[in-house]
């Protein structure tokens, strides 16, 4: 199905061509009937001489009327320019082509229209040019009369090849219908319309409401007034809600696929056709069929933070426009950077936000935003509209390639440094790395262990270190305690049976190399006789036994092994008086 929005002036004959080409009136209200002057939007179909369909999203061209007229255009591909040969370029004419334009609509036709009134060769020159310098480039270009019928064969053909132009529309894509109406049926409940663009839409399907973000389930379908079961992009379409009131939605609101989207009120955008330092600080954001006041934050020469007064369900690349609603015009077209962007909170982060945008052109990639991110959730990249394409490194978890290096590096020299503190503690415990890289999840810690790095028990093990049993390594981590306060007072019987520490469990730390026998049970850090050595040189030299003993604050039963152990290690020498010295 042709989905197109009409464009132009107040009267220059929109409905009235739509009128002729499909024998529905599109103008839906008494009001709009009796003052000869669409308000709302109107829609109408008919068959094209390909058999496809056209549908007809009419606007009104009344200035008071714009923002209806963009609520209309929002979500649609393709426009239809009318504009009369008896009137020629006017006000609206030119507001229209400016809202298509930023919008980047970039498929449409020409129609000058009320041809049996005026010769139209001026205002056709005028309006091609006018067209040629948007978005729509140039199009093709019809004279038609409405009154007459002249031209409307001509008509219906330029519209089946302005069809074949459009790019096909993506089924399987997430849907995001913005509702244009809303009213109740007796019996059925809440109906909404809207056009759809992408995704298909089941009777029977779960959707989320935008604005609430609550689940909706679709009670009955309709495509241009006929029911269905299923519904094809693109299409007008009319879907049935359960379990929601009419007062709860309404235009501007948006029927989803249920996690792809994330509603947002904050926006980083670029700019076209307005200097950006120029702009009002609050406008209208039109996007979709949505209108929100938001605040503009400029941040580079084109580029702006928009603050959104509520949240919108928007994607990176989408198009929208800026209006100000008070003078009445549009300020400007927008491109959707950023869906979900940083903090301004330090100085200077506005000015290097601005350098960030400026990279940017709108079109979601996967690449850039890690490397801009670091790190981001898969979900989250989705619901920005960045297609993701490679494996995540743990979880949902997504990583630049060189950040993840960085990390997996500054892991290395957090383990060895935790070791060199901690020898006795059998690792470092994955929750105290994950603070100190500052991740989010302690699944990237774990993801981050490679070889020599070890995963023992919740703790990331140092190469070198030999792996104890777990119950070992707990009994050594509450050991490792009392030697922090005492490092050379040797644990006794009682305490290491309390720990659990028993023969053989001593045996295999000493293995280990996480024990340092001295004799029998009396045990020491592997550290220790180097922390002696350095106690004992601040000693007058040479030292008695029980000097040494009381520098070291230890007793008889540590203090004679060790110091033999020293002797043994040429790190102290015993004079024939049993003294003794540091040797240098
Ligand atoms: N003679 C002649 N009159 C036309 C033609 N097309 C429209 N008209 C007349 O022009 C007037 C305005 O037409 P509409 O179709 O209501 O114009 P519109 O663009 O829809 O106006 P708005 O919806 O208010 O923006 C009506 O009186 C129509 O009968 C035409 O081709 N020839
Ligand atoms: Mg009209």
């Amino acid at each position: 199905m042709l989905v197109v929005a009409t464009a132009g002036h107040v009267d220059h004959g929109k409905s009235t061509l739509v009128r002729a080409l499909t024998g529905m009136e599109p103008d839906r209200w008494a009001e709009e009937r009796r003052r000869g002057m669409t308000i709302d939007l109107g829609f109408a179909w008919t068959s094209l001489p390909s058999g496809r369909t056209v549908a007809f999203v009419d606007v009104p061209g009344h200035e008071r009327f714009v923002p209806n007229m963009l609520a209309g255009v929002g979500p649609v591909p393709a426009a239809v320019v009318v504009v009369a040969a008896d009137a020629g370029w006017m006000p609206q004419s030119a507001e229209h082509l400016a809202a298509l334009d930023a919008l980047g609509v970039g498929y449409g036709l020409l129609v000058v229209t009320r041809a049996d009134l005026a010769d139209p060769a001026a205002t056709l020159a005028r309006a091609r040019s006018e067209l040629a310098a948007t978005s729509l480039g140039e199009v093709e270009t019809v004279t038609v009369s409405a009154a007459t019928g002249a031209g409307l064969p001509d008509l219906r053909a330029a519209l089946d090849r302005l069809a074949d132009r459009l790019p096909a529309p993506v089924p399987d894509g997430p849907v995001r219908l913005w509702v244009d109406r809303c009213f109740t049926v007796r019996g059925s409940g809440t109906v909404v319309t809207g056009t759809l663009g992408a995704g298909r839409l089941r009777v029977g399907d779960e959707l989320e409401l935008a604005g609430a973000g609550e689940p909706v389930r679709i009670r009955g379908l309709h495509r241009l007034g006929a029911a269905c079961d299923e519904a094809m992009p693109v299409a007008r379409v009319a879907v049935n809600l359960r379990g929601v009131a009419r007062d709860r939605i309404g235009r501007g609101d948006a029927l989803l696929t249920p996690g792809r989207f994330q509603p947002t009120d904050l926006v980083d955008v670029r700019l076209a056709g307005v200097a950006v330092a120029e702009l009002p600080v609050t406008l209208t954001l039109h996007v979709g069929s949505a209108a929100v006041p938001v605040r503009v934050r400029p941040l580079g020469g084109d580029t702006a933070r928009l603050r959104l007064s509520r949240p919108l369900p928007l994607l990176i690349g989408d198009r929208a426009l800026l209006r100000d609603p008070g003078r009445r015009y549009v300020a400007g077209g927008v491109t959707v950077l950023d869906v979900r962007p940083p903090p301004l909170a330090r100085r200077g982060a506005a000015a290097a936000r601005a350098v960030v945008l400026a990279t940017l052109d709108g079109r979601p990639e996967l690449a850039g935003e890690l490397s801009r991110r670091g790190l981001a959730r898969v979900g989250d990249l989705v619901r920005a509209g960045v297609p993701v394409t490679v494996v995540p490194v743990a979880g949902d978890w997504l990583a630049d390639p060189q950040h993840w290096r960085g990390l997996g590096d500054r892991l290395a020299v957090a383990v060895a440094e935790h070791a060199r503190t901690h020898p006795l503690a059998p690792g470092a415990p994955v929750e105290q790395l994950r603070r100190h890289l500052d991740l989010p999840d302690r699944s990237l810690v774990e993801a981050l262990v490679k070889p020599p790095l070890r995963l023992v028990a919740g703790r990331v093990v140092a190469p070198g270190a030999a792996s104890l049993p777990e119950p070992v390594a707990r009994a050594l981590a509450l050991v490792s305690e009392d030697y922090a306060a005492h490092p050379f007072r040797a644990p006794d019987a009682d305490r290491l049976a309390a720990v659990g520490l028993g023969t053989r469990e001593i045996g295999a730390a000493v293995r280990a190399g996480a024990l340092l026998r001295l004799t029998g049970n009396v045990l020491l850090l592997p550290g220790a006789p180097q922390q002696a050595v350095r106690v004992l040189t601040g000693l007058p030299q040479p030292f008695t036994l029980s000097a040494a003993r009381q520098a070291l604050d230890t007793t008889r039963r540590v203090a004679v092994p060790l110091l033999e152990l020293l002797d043994q290690r040429g790190l102290t020498r015993r004079l024939p008086d049993d003294a003794r010295v540091v040797v240098d």
